[in-house]
């Protein structure tokens, strides 16, 4: 049998349909612009996350080296793991058991085994030709402007301007109240020191690291250098940026139990300022030297 409606109420039905159908669809649209924008506002802080933790690119352009080198690798693995997990995750789908997909039995291929034992060495080798040539340049301390020596000590580091009779140690500034709680932490708490190291601006500076004691190391992460000090032998590195500025660094091999407690701090200035500043410390220099073997009287103390 069938049922005929009555026209007016055949159009009313239809329009509340058809009213009905455009609420869902505006619903869906709102639903699906709410999930892409989710989707981007992660996809934005995440990028921002991995951007303030990512390695710092540094002033030196070995550190710049070492920066670019370090994202050369991590987009290469990137891919990797793209087409890794791309294959993983569509076989895993492809191959279900609710397919009805049956295991195969087959075992060695001699040209898959190949193929992943050849894919993975040219990959390395690819991987190790820009390595290679910025582990070069990062060891190619020669042409040097000017030599420091850098002395480990249990805790703290020495710096010593060769040839120019300038030496002084740098010692931790924080307080031992701020240390141990009986008084607020300051803004430079654990990175801050009595004299930090200074250097000039587009001089090829090269450090001579060693130990006097135990096994530290000598760091400064906006450089791109860290090398150990060793007690018996000098290790070098070096550095030349244009970039004026306080840097710090920290002493990163476990030296005993003041090994937080001997942060580097290194201070490029313009050159005329370094060339004051150099002037200043070797009358320092100087009027100490001066003080030494001579004899004191009571009325040279008096005055
Ligand atoms: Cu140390």
């Amino acid at each position: 049998m069938q049922v005929t409606l009555p026209r007016k109420l055949t159009t009313r039905l239809l329009r509340t349909l058809e009213i009905e159908l455009k609420v869902r669809q505006s619903r869906m649209k709102n639903q699906i612009l709410r999930m892409l924008t989710g989707t981007l506002a992660f996809l934005a802080s995440g990028v921002a996350l991995a951007d303030e933790l990512n390695m710092r690119v540094g002033v030196t352009d070995i550190s710049r080296q070492v920066y670019d080198l370090h994202m050369t690798i991590f987009y290469i693995c990137v891919a990797i793991g793209v087409v890794v997990f791309s294959v993983l995750f569509w076989s895993v789908f492809q191959h279900r058991k609710s397919k009805g997909a049956v295991a195969a039995t087959f075992h060695d291929s001699t040209k898959l085994e190949l193929a992943w034992t050849i894919v993975p060495t040219l990959i390395l080798i690819v991987m190790a030709i820009p390595a290679t040539q910025v582990l070069v340049a990062m060891y190619d301390t020669g042409g040097e402007d000017m030599n420091i020596e850098v002395r480990g000590y249990q805790w703290k580091w020495q710096y010593e301007y060769i040839g120019e009779g300038v030496k002084f140690m740098s010692e931790l500034r924080t307080s031992q109240d701020e240390i141990y709680g009986r008084a607020p932490k300051g803004e430079h708490y654990l990175r801050e020191v009595t004299q930090p190291l200074v250097i000039p601006t587009g001089k090829k500076v090269r450090f001579l690291i060693t130990g006097n004691d135990v096994i530290h190391s000598w760091w400064v992460p906006d450089f791109g250098v860290k090398r150990d000090a060793v007690p018996g032998l000098f290790t070098a590195a070096w550095a030349k940026t244009d970039i004026p500025g306080t840097y710090v660094g920290e002493c990163t091999e476990l030296c005993g139990i003041g090994h937080a407690f001997m942060p580097v701090v290194v201070e490029v200035k313009e050159e005329a300022e370094y060339n004051e500043w150099l002037a200043g410390k070797k009358l320092e220099a100087a009027v100490y030297a001066s003080t030494i073997g001579k004899e004191w009287t009571l009325s040279l103390i008096h005055i």
